[in-house]
């Protein structure tokens, strides 16, 4: 049966940042009012993007502090695009994805590629702010994000924008990720046939040798060819010998006399 293709999100940030409220959002257009936080959920929700169809599986993370290395360090690996996600109303929110970001950096080998998208909730709050959207944005240009965002859970506000950009950001990220290992195995499917020729080579030469080795050398071949001109001189003088003697006898019976040898 066709299956969709899969896409991935992680969700990260400071407990109650504001996460769960808007993929709850997304996924179920309910906002909750109370506080209540999260250990560790998944959702998924089917996307369109060009017409096509894909899953988009997110994971709703705990807090960074209380999540095992291993643990996160998987998390990371699987996902396809990571949203970090501070509240504008807490500056210890924003800061802390900082140290966040380091610790990402340090645990993905594919760092370079994993598309980031940095999220400042709860931008309805504006009387409440302590992070301004210039400083958001910044940050996010200092780090070499894919892309910044501010977002309101409560009034809905980019919420779709931003699960949009992640699924875009993930399936192009996969795409090149397919990409890369295909020209990784066609390269090493070539060294491989190289080594295979090279060994084939060698062993052409190899048996080119050993026949060389093998073969009479000039000197072999006359020393060869002196024993066969010594052995038919032998021959000859022998047979000259017994030509001789037997005309000696002829001789001597035609003259009446006997010669005993
Ligand atoms: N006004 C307003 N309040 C919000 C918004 N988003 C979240 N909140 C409130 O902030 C509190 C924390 O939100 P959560 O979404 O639970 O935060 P979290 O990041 O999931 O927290 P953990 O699960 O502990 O990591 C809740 O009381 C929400 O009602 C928003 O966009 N606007
Ligand atoms: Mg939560």
């Amino acid at each position: 049966m066709f299956s969709k293709r899969q896409l991935n999100v992680c969700t990260l940030g400071d407990t109650g940042s504001g996460k769960s409220s808007l993929i709850l959002q997304y996924i179920e257009s309910f906002f909750p009012e109370t506080f209540d936080p999260t250990v560790e959920d998944y959702y998924n929700k089917s996307i369109e993007i060009d017409d096509k169809s894909y899953t988009l599986n997110i994971l709703d993370t705990a807090d960074t502090d209380y999540i095992d290395e291993n643990r996160r360090s998987n998390q990371l690996e699987q996902a396809d695009v990571i949203l970090l996600v501070y509240s504008i109303t807490t500056l210890e929110s924003f800061q802390s994805l900082i140290l966040l970001h380091e610790k990402i950096k340090n645990s993905l080998c594919d760092f370079n590629s994993k598309p980031i998208i940095l999220i400042g909730s709860k931008n309805d709050l504006e009387n409440q702010r302590q992070v301004s959207y210039q400083s958001g944005l910044k940050l996010s240009q200092e780090l070499n994000l894919s892309r910044f965002l501010e977002c309101s859970a409560k009034t809905t506000y980019n919420i779709n924008e931003i699960f949009t950009e992640a699924a875009s950001l993930a399936l192009k990220y996969q795409i090149e990720k397919e990409q890369k290992t295909s020209q990784d195995d066609k390269i090493e499917e070539n060294e491989q046939e190289e080594n295979e020729q090279d060994k084939s080579h060698e062993q052409v030469v190899d048996n080119q040798i050993q026949k060389t080795k093998e073969a009479p050398t000039d000197d072999t071949i006359s020393k060869k060819q002196t024993n066969t001109i010594s052995k038919s001189r032998e021959i000859g003088t022998a047979q000259h010998t017994a030509n001789n003697n037997k005309n000696i006898n002829e001789h001597h019976e035609k003259n009446g006399c006997c010669i005993i040898m």
